[in-house]
């Protein structure tokens, strides 16, 4: 076992598995095989237990994610796992850091389990489109109970140690030295003459509410729509308690079989990795020294304002909260309150964790209150005079060094920066609203913006709880222009016959979590018609915005006015088809001589998916986007669009490229619009016959 990541040895009559397989234990063809090894060596020797642990930051997180794609290779971890359960020695599982899939498959199968306080156990195989493949399905209920199992694996979300405990998913709490502890406990088991406990012997105690499995069925579907790993899931825990181990394992293995080759589970593996490539820039080197953040400023208390300085404030981030106007301050922190309220309501918070982060912030109208500042993000009114005038303000007042960001959706970043004396200081960090919630953050690196200022804000994200992706300049950045595209085909769309109703429940069904009239309607219709008046736009003469105008001009805008291209229930806010719209409608197609008529729902996906599809290839050929997969990421984190779909990019690779450029082609023939025209990307991958895959690995 030279070069194994395993090595097998003794500690007095304690035989100890130890993994090596940096940087998370994953379950490799070599980790197995070196398992298997040691559990066949250790039969010949007069070691009286087992002992199995890793070294570095953490237990085995799971089976090797990059190999799931490729044809499975033996050892196979289930046949590991059942010669562990059967293995005639006791053995001894000692975890820390993250006992993860595969890893707490692995442990369960062992006959006693230890950890360090801290740990987390949990199998979230669900958020990769798969279900625990290794007995996982069978052996938490047995440990655990078939209520507590179903939480778990469904959600995929972890428990600490200490929970563990109490369910009894473990047996002991170790020290934080976990070799000494992990010794102790295993001689303590020798001396106590402590036998093998088969976990696959244990019978599921029957659940106590016999409609357990279709009440949370029902409880689970809104939030599982569309995959079909959950509903699996559910079945193997349900057979788990009628069912012999044997049975139960071999169909979970013909359901997780199913799972691995799904759409959907490549499609979250490709997120999985595409979430963590987003911090790795071909041209910062990843060892750059990020400046320090130890606070934080807020310039504009507004929805946005408060909204980002929770995020500070969450982590632990002592943050300036700031505006000229005594009332919106005191307006601001309501805000603020009222959102931490509604967390603790739905139990993501407790009164402690809301303590400590409201003792974070503090409210001001002083500007000179954010001198000390080591980052100060404006989130004034998106206007470029205003902003100009505010950053002229904090390059007066912020310290040198202080990063100088803007929250701007749209306007440029070097225009701003020209406000300052210090434009390699100055960044865009465009959070999404409801800032506090949204997990994107779109880092806008302007012309002059310093290398160590962009790693900054990247490591920053991370630890305020965001997914950062660098952009380059241009009206919108990414999110945003790719929305344009998608936003002017939905009002196309709806003069040439397709209803709001329609769309909407076209593009939820397909997976998006809501459709672009209804997410309209809760920004609010009136900001983009301030903005087309910003830009001198005159109302209703482009076909595109002629129903906005007009429902803005009849007060409709938007949930805020209980009316918009819905109307919305005031109480519930629940929204209903409104007849109004539908002959405002035909009123407006008649003057732009439309003749409306019948829109498919093949129609309606190809227009609004293919207009992301084309418009994110061009923002990748002018080097906005860094990769493919980046653009996956903003559209899952700040759009709503489904991840078991992978995201714009990895969607075009699933249809196909070739048939993406021939159904863009068409609609460039058939309207004449040059929005139409297939990039110049799309038709050279499709020469090539690459996929937009092929430029991620950048
Ligand atoms: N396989 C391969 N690579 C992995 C990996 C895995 N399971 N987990 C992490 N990595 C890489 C990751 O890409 C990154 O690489 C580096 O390790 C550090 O990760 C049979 C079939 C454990 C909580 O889903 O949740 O078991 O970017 O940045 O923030 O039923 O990694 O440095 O090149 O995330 O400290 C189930 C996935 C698998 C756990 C640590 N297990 N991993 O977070 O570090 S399926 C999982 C995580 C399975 C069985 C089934 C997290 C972490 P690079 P990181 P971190």
């Amino acid at each position: 076992m030279s070069d194994s990541p395993v090595s097998y040895g003794k500690n007095g009559s304690i035989g100890v598995i130890s993994i090596n397989n940096p940087p998370v234990n994953a379950l490799s063809q070599k980790v197995r095989q070196g398992i298997s090894d040691a559990l066949e060596e250790s039969l010949g020797d007069n070691s009286k237990i087992l002992l199995i642990m890793c070294k570095g930051r953490t237990f085995i997180a799971g089976a090797d994610i990059t190999e799931l794609g490729k044809p499975p290779v033996p050892p196979h971890l289930p046949d590991i796992i059942t010669r562990m359960e059967n293995h005639p020695k006791p053995i001894v599982m000692a975890l820390h850091g993250n006992a993860l899939g595969g890893g707490l498959e692995l442990a369960m199968a062992g006959h006693y389990r230890c950890a360090i306080p801290g740990t987390k156990l949990g199998l979230p195989e669900v958020k990769l489109g798969l279900l625990p493949g290794a007995g996982g399905t069978q052996r938490l209920p047995r440990l655990v109970g078939p209520e507590n199992a179903l939480d778990m694996i469904v959600s995929g979300n972890p428990i600490n140690a200490e929970k563990a405990l109490k369910m009894g998913l473990i047996d002991h709490l170790l020290d934080e030295d976990i070799e000494k502890s992990a010794i102790a406990y295993a001689n303590q088991l020798i001396q106590s003459n402590s036998d093998v406990r088969p976990t696959g012997k244990i019978s599921v105690t029957t659940p106590s509410n016999s409609n357990l499995f279709s009440e949370y069925r029902n409880r689970v579907a809104r939030k599982t729509r569309g995959q079909i790993a959950p509903d699996f899931i559910i079945k193997l825990v349900e057979l788990a308690c009628s069912s012999d181990i044997i049975a139960g394992q071999e169909k979970e293995r013909e359901y997780f079989l199913e799972c691995r080759s799904s759409p959907q589970s490549a499609a979250l593996r490709h997120v999985f990795f595409a979430e963590r490539a987003t911090s790795k820039l071909p041209d910062i080197p990843s060892d750059t020294q990020p400046r320090d953040i130890s606070s934080a400023g807020v310039i504009g208390a507004g929805t946005m304002g408060g909204g980002i300085a929770m995020c500070f404030a969450n982590a632990g981030i002592p943050v300036k909260l700031i505006d000229t106007d005594s009332d919106a301050v005191a307006r601001g922190m309501q805000i603020i309150e009222k959102n931490y309220a509604n967390s603790m309501k739905r139990g993501r918070f407790t009164q402690e964790k809301v303590d400590a982060a409201m003792s974070c912030i503090t409210a001001s109208t002083e500007f000179e209150s954010l001198k000390e500042a080591d980052i100060v993000i404006e989130a004034v009114f998106e206007n470029m005079a205003v902003k100009e005038k505010v950053f002229s303000q904090m390059d007066e007042v912020c310290k040198k060094g202080a990063i100088l960001a803007s929250n701007t959706s749209y306007l440029d970043i070097d225009q701003l920066a020209d406000s300052t004396n210090r434009a390699k200081d100055v960044i865009g960090s465009h959070f999404f609203s409801p800032a506090n919630v949204m997990k994107l953050l779109e880092i806008v690196r302007a012309t002059r913006t310093a290398p160590d200022v962009v790693q900054t804000l990247i490591k920053l994200s991370r630890k305020i709880g965001k997914v950062p992706v660098a952009v380059g300049l241009c009206h919108g950045f990414v999110g945003n222009r790719m929305l344009k595209g998608y936003g002017r085909q939905a009002q196309l769309l709806l003069l040439e016959g397709a209803s709001p109703q329609q769309i909407d429940s076209v593009m939820e069904g397909w997976g998006l979590a809501m459709g672009p009239l209804a997410v309209s309607d809760l920004a609010g219709l009136d900001i983009g018609y301030r903005s087309r008046r910003d830009q001198g736009l005159v109302s209703g003469e482009l076909p595109e915005f002629a129903l906005p105008d007009a429902l803005v001009e009849l007060d409709r805008l938007g949930q805020k006015s209980s009316a918009g291209y819905y109307q919305y229930d005031k109480e519930t806010r629940a929204r209903q088809i409104d007849p109004e719209v539908e002959a405002l409608l035909k009123d407006i197609a008649a003057r732009f001589e439309i003749t409306r008529q019948t829109i498919s729902e093949e129609v309606i996906l190809d227009r609004l998916l293919l207009a992301l599809v084309n418009e994110g290839t061009r923002i990748l050929e002018e080097g906005i986007a860094t990769r493919p997969s980046d653009i996956d990421i903003v559209y899952l984190n700040g759009y709503g669009f489904p991840a078991w779909r992978g995201g714009p990019m990895f969607h075009a690779d699933t249809v196909g490229l070739d048939t993406v450029v021939e159904k863009i082609t068409a609609l460039y023939n058939s309207t004449q619009d040059d929005f139409w025209k297939p990039s110049k990307l799309l038709e050279n991958l499709v020469e090539k016959g690459d996929t937009l895959s092929s430029l991620n690995n950048k």
